[in-house]
């Protein structure tokens, strides 16, 4: 199969004073922080559509990156891209993998060849999983890319249309399970709508629904145990997607009782093209019991729009790190680089280059928030803040004791409230949070 990058060696940890660019410097996979690992606690992998296939076209020119992996028939470059992709996981010490079905092998224009010669590139990963123990974190269905997507999959007008996204699922859903995946991903990529002018939105929820509980069913009959994942994102490409959000997503497990199935993968990008901070969502995913995975990226603050960068926002990647401790970790989930170098990044070693920096930023962020656990002082703030619920009034409302009636006496009992609040103290939290990221 012989070697893709051969200047590039292994790549290890060699400490913060390091000047070895193609060394982690913060991420040292044995160190134990927090009882685990680093390598157990950020379980990161590789994304197969950005890393492998992804050579830096976009809407205003075509790509820069060479990504055909010596190869010019396409069977030929699914099997390469394994070799590669499995050179990549091992220099870098990555242990997971995500596709799409199509990432890994292409359309070849009729079902039953496209599922075959996808049969066959996945016979080349579960080879190269058996010699390497590298897992799949999740698998998923590309069913936005083709034209007959175009008006949605899952929420098309045309049940022809439905019928091929169920047939595609399927499909991925085998594959999957074959290669011993901890998940399963919908991102609805056009399960949205452009005008409300043609759409009738109800039915397309209940479709969507549908299609989903029609995965869960076969993938359980078939012996898939992992987690099914929805990803929200709220626009691009279309102007309005269905699952615009980690709360408006829960909102609609639960209606269609999905939620036992169902938990969130959540992607850095797209919770500010939603207006939240990556926090926020994952906030609401754990508040809810519905965290799963992460897409780790980050957009850009002027652009605005789903650039998917590799993540280097420290400050960033602590907060998340925060939220995924205090959610007990990740069970089926880990922390997906849904990320691609930019396109002026086009030489073979920025793959290296960019997994590195998303790596330790990450790893700083996982070594930031244990600190702010152990250091207390947020945590402690939080909880005297709400020590009014702990007592009195508070305790009987929580447990349901109290009226109305009850609170009207105790309002006219108290008097004006206002002096005895306490300060939020955002400003001093903040630097809290920046004593411990700065300690130097
Ligand atoms: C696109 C999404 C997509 C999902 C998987 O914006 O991030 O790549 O992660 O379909
Ligand atoms: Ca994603
Ligand atoms: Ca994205």
């Amino acid at each position: 199969m012989g070697e893709f990058f051969k200047d590039i060696p292994r790549v290890k940890y060699e400490g913060r004073t390091s000047g070895n660019p193609l060394s982690f410097r913060f991420y040292n996979p044995d160190e134990v922080i927090g009882g685990k690992t680093m390598r157990e606690t950020l379980k990161f992998a590789l994304s197969w559509w950005h890393t492998m296939g992804g050579d830096g076209t976009d809407m205003f020119g075509s790509g820069t990156a060479d990504k055909s992996w010596n190869a010019s028939d396409s069977a030929e470059r699914a099997k390469n891209k394994v070799y590669a992709a499995f050179e990549i996981m091992d220099k870098l010490g990555i242990e997971y993998f995500c596709f799409h079905d199509r990432d890994l092998s292409p359309d070849y224009g009729s079902l039953s060849e496209t599922n075959a010669k996808l049969d066959e590139a996945a016979e080349v990963v579960a080879k190269m999983q058996a010699e390497t123990g590298k897992k799949l974190l999740w698998g998923t269905a590309n069913c936005f890319s083709h034209p007959r997507y175009m008006h949605g999959a899952g929420t098309s007008p045309s049940v022809d249309v439905f019928a091929f996204a169920g047939a595609q699922i399927k499909k991925a859903l085998e594959i999957t399970v074959k290669l011993g995946g901890n998940g399963y991903v919908f991102w609805g990529g056009r399960e949205g709508y452009e005008t409300l002018l043609n759409t009738d939105m109800g039915l397309e929820l209940d479709n969507m629904a549908r299609l989903m509980r029609l995965a869960v069913d076969y993938g359980r009959s078939i012996g898939f145990k992992g987690d099914f994942y929805v990803e929200p994102k709220p626009k691009e490409p279309t102007k309005h997607q269905y699952d615009f959000d980690s709360a408006t997503v829960i909102g609609f497990l639960r209606k269609y009782g999905l939620d036992k199935d169902f938990k969130l993968n959540i992607e850095a990008n797209h919770a500010t093209l939603a207006m939240h901070t990556f926090q926020h969502e994952l906030r609401v995913a754990r508040e809810s019991g519905m965290f799963g995975s992460i897409d780790a990226n980050q957009g850009d603050t002027l652009l605005g729009w789903d650039t998917d960068q590799f993540p280097t926002n420290v400050y960033d990647c602590a907060l998340c790190m925060y939220e995924v401790i205090k959610a007990g970790g990740f069970t089926h989930g880990g922390l997906n680089f849904d990320s691609k170098a930019r396109r002026g990044s086009f030489a073979p070693e920025d793959i290296f280059h960019s997994y590195i920096a998303g790596m330790d930023a990450f790893a700083l962020g996982l070594r930031i928030a244990d600190k702010m656990i152990a250091d207390g002082r947020i945590d402690k703030f939080v909880a005297e803040r709400y020590a009014s619920w702990n007592e009195g009034m508070g305790k009987d409302i929580i447990s349901g004791k109290a009226s109305l009636a009850d609170l009207e006496k105790h309002a006219l009992a108290k008097g004006e409230v206002t002096a005895s609040l306490g300060s939020g103290r955002q400003e001093y939290l903040e630097n809290v949070m920046n004593a411990i990221m700065f300690n130097l």
